[in-house]
């Protein structure tokens, strides 16, 4: 059985960025729905015992077991995702081997953001942006629906969900002002270093 585990912050923690409603939402309703599908799609099979990433790897590209994807994917994307997010001013400092690698890559730190809001915007209709990182460095990827590194043969860093539902209540149908709003004042730098490791 897969559960929803507790947010790493308080659902107002992230306002004005991202609002307790949004959360209440998101996490609550969404997040939880993709867990209970899951578990009612995996029960009785070999899958059951699997974490969800194995599950992923495993049903990736396999059209008869896109629903249990679907539904593992976005049940790991999402709690990829929260612990994504931040308002702690210690997790919001680039730690110094980080900082590098991301100059290394996209020249400073404005190319990155600009790299990853170009990515976020160039998604159409729902998905995610990421931050992962391939036998080459640090790259910059758009993936569609539930789709994510894992399956691509990399190593998420920082995920950005740009479905509707991640910004619609707080920013209707500006993207690029919710996408702007998390990379400069949300994400979670201490979180994306330990994941280099
Ligand atoms: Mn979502």
């Amino acid at each position: 059985m897969f559960t929803l585990k507790p947010l790493p912050f308080a659902k107002n923690a992230l306002e004005p960025h991202m609002s307790e409603k949004t959360l209440e939402f998101h996490y609550g309703k969404h997040h939880q729905a993709y867990i209970d599908n899951l578990n009612k799609l995996v029960a009785g099979t070999d899958l059951e015992s699997l974490s969800l990433e194995e599950i992923i790897v495993k049903t990736a590209g396999k059209p008869e077991q896109a629903a249990i994807f679907n539904n593992a994917a976005q049940s790991y994307n999402h709690e990829f995702f929260w612990n994504c997010l931040s308002a702690e001013s210690d997790d919001r400092a680039i730690p110094a081997g980080l900082s590098k690698m991301i100059i290394e890559a996209f020249g400073s730190l404005d190319g990155f953001y600009e790299q990853f809001k170009t990515a976020a915007l160039g998604q159409f209709g729902s998905g995610w942006a990421w931050l992962a990182k391939g036998e080459n460095g640090l790259e910059i990827i758009k993936t569609a629906n539930g789709d994510n590194p894992l399956t691509h043969n990399l190593k998420p860093i920082l995920g950005l969900d740009i479905w509707e539902h991640s910004y619609y209540l707080d920013y209707q149908n500006r993207r690029g002002d919710f996408v702007e709003a998390v990379m400069k004042n949300l994400f979670n730098w201490n979180f994306a270093a330990k994941n280099l490791l």
